[in-house]
């Protein structure tokens, strides 16, 4: 039978690094707590975890991207929030962060998850960092971990 590939969640032995934003500053924090307790309780050392803060979330491809880049990370977590408000500004920073993390991550061949919350309010963002809706930063933070286990175990490119 073909093999079956799937991550797996223990991750004493990656390296990973969290970027957070600073926009809606509350809710980022809170976001990074959850990514923290994540790669904690499944055994990401302390030393092995490097945070990063950008201005907002449409920074956070380019940072993303460059720490990807190092080789020193396994996975990348970007967490943020993109409150809609009253502004169109709201559909591109929320449209960019999607679509440059997603690049960010296959031009670099590394796990990176998106962590970032769009929402309309912010009682929502608050209900999914931490609220009644959970932790979207723990989400993402597990994301990373099964996608580094997984990128390990999947086939390697030729050439
Ligand atoms: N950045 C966010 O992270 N969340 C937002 O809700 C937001 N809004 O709505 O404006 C936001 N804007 C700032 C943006 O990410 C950049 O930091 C800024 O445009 C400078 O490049």
């Amino acid at each position: 039978m073909s093999p079956i590939y799937e991550g797996a969640y223990d991750a004493g032995h990656l390296h990973v690094a969290v970027i957070a934003s600073r926009f809606n500053a509350t809710i980022g924090k809170r976001l990074l707590e959850g990514a923290m307790d994540c790669l904690k309780r499944h055994g990401v050392r302390d030393d092995d975890v490097s945070v990063a803060w950008v201005p907002g979330a449409f920074e956070l491809p380019l940072a993303a991207k460059q720490i990807a880049s190092s080789g020193e990370f396994d996975a990348v977590v970007c967490v943020g929030a993109v409150i809609r408000g009253a502004t169109p500004h709201f559909d591109y920073v929320a449209a960019w962060a999607a679509t440059g993390i997603g690049e960010a991550s296959l031009e670099t061949g590394v796990p990176i998850s998106f962590g970032v919350l769009t929402t309309d309010t912010t009682e929502q963002a608050a209900e999914r960092s931490g609220g009644k809706a959970g932790n979207k930063g723990f989400d993402a933070a597990l994301a990373a971990i099964e996608m580094a286990s997984l990128m390990a175990a999947l086939p390697k490119p030729k050439g």
